[in-house]
């Protein structure tokens, strides 16, 4: 992409409604635009990192062997009503009436109507296992949207939903999305300690939030500090295998890590005293069993071996998409901007040209773009008539994680300069060892072959 060709309303100054680093540099990136209160638009920058967050989750999630599919935003109120829910739900819901009077909501999750799908099409054990999710749009008129896509109105959300034919299997369903959750958030830069939580309006006292910790997180947590040193890392896992999964799980859950909605004195007081943690957190998912609550209100069930109708045991399992965006930004920035970590950077690379309009400068620019183009990655370069400065700032705040400089001085000698967005160190180096530099660090990342 052409920044002259592009669209990156940057801006120069934060607007005074934005309190928190996040909010902040995503306005400032030109990233997102309110459109009112807790609903944005999303700009083509925002966009671009939304749609690879995205990603990572639907690969992670069929690497789980869960099963895609996508249900709409706007749903019939009389599901709701079948789970009681219709009611219960309060104020956080958006009622709307169609022109025959009919009374529909935009859907702030998803359970009853993919229930309903589930004992539309579904009458036997035989088919179970089975997980469908889907990421789409959620409205929830939340009292205080606040701190961008944090806390918004309409926000995006991955649910996914395990019909199991016994409690037993739910819970491995339960284990596979921590699993799979543990590995998302890992390929996105992040922490995210799954600590116990409240089942709130989703039902089910079996249920882990996990937590990105950040000073401006919404949760208050507490924790044992050794919980920071698990990470899951490039190990194999069959999911399939039940004993791996809970294994999984006992070693990411059993140390102490709460919300403040569970929190215990006494338990905590266990916790040797050098290693308690009391912080705040940013929740980036939840996963929860909740047994037959659904399935019986609606009446899914399957034929069992025994050929007795059974209420299926479910569970439901989200991933704040959008607020991800958020999360990452709050846990990696410094105060030039945001610092993408490689999985979900908007451009993989970023190219300043010192000197647009030097013939040989344009030409090892364009040279450089199609070379990184070569490697399936993609690059925003700067080919604005622009000063150095200007350029720096710009690339600095939209954060991408690689620069590569170019200017007739170097060139002269047969260098450009490639530099860390992180660590701000720069090398000079020929332009194929840069490309070669560049292959390398996204191969880590596998994506590059
Ligand atoms: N049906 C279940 C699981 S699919 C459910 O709705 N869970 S939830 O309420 O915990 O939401 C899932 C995730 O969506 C949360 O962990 C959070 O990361 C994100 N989320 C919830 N409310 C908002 C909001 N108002 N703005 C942005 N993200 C939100």
């Amino acid at each position: 992409m052409l920044l002259s060709r592009y669209f990156l309303p940057v801006l120069k100054e934060s607007p005074r409604d934005a309190t928190i680093v996040s909010h902040q540099y995503m306005l400032r990136a030109g990233m997102i635009k309110q459109s009112s209160a807790g609903i944005y638009s999303w700009l083509p920058l925002g966009f671009k990192v939304l749609k690879r967050i995205e990603q990572i989750v639907h690969e992670e999630q069929e690497r789980a062997g869960h099963v895609a599919m996508l249900m709409p935003t706007i749903q019939s109120a009389d599901l709701w009503r079948e789970s009681g829910r219709y009611d219960d739900y309060g104020d956080e819901m958006l009622r709307i009436t169609d022109r025959n009077k009919n009374d529909l909501l935009y859907g702030p999750t998803n359970e009853e109507l993919v229930t309903d799908i589930f004992r539309s099409h579904v009458a036997s054990y035989k088919s179970l296992p089975l997980t469908l999710y889907h990421i789409q749009w959620k409205f929830r008129d939340e009292r205080r949207p606040r701190f961008g896509v944090m806390r918004g109105r309409e926000f995006y959300m991955k649910d996914g939903y395990n019909f199991d034919l016994t409690k037993e299997d739910a819970l491995h369903a339960y284990n596979r999305h921590l699993v799979s959750y543990l590995r998302t958030y890992e390929r996105m830069g992040l922490q995210a300690i799954p600590m116990r939580a409240d089942g709130g309006p989703i039902g089910g006292d079996y249920t882990h939030e996990f937590l990105v910790l950040a000073e401006t997180g919404e949760s208050e947590v507490f924790y044992d500090s050794a919980v920071t040193d698990l990470t899951f890392g490039d190990r194999e896992i069959d999911y399939d295998d039940v004993d791996a999964c809970e294994g999984v799980l006992q070693e990411f859950t059993t140390k102490y890590a709460r919300t403040d909605e569970t929190h215990d004195e006494a338990l905590f007081a266990d916790v040797p005293a050098d290693r308690q943690r009391t912080a705040r957190g940013i929740e980036v998912g939840q996963i929860f069993y909740f047994g037959t609550k659904y399935s019986e209100a609606m009446g899914a069930t399957v034929q069992g071996p025994d050929g007795k109708p059974t209420p299926v045991h479910m569970g439901s399992h989200g991933i704040g998409v959008s607020r991800l965006l958020g999360a990452i930004i709050e846990a990696s920035h410094d105060d030039k901007g945001i610092i993408w970590p490689e999985g979900v950077t908007p451009f993989h690379v970023g190219i300043v040209n010192l000197k647009q309009g030097d013939e040989e400068a344009d030409a090892a620019c364009k040279a450089l773009y199609d070379q990184v183009a070569a490697l399936g990655l993609e690059t925003l370069y700067d080919d604005r008539n622009e000063r150095a400065g200007a350029k720096f700032g710009t690339m600095d705040l939209i954060g991408l994680p690689w620069r590569i400089t170019v200017g007739p001085r170097g060139l002269k000698n047969g260098v450009v300069e490639l530099t860390s967005r992180k660590t701000g160190e720069s090398e000079e180096m020929a332009p194929e060892a840069a490309i070669a530099k560049i292959a390398e660090i996204y191969r880590a990342h596998g994506l590059v072959k």
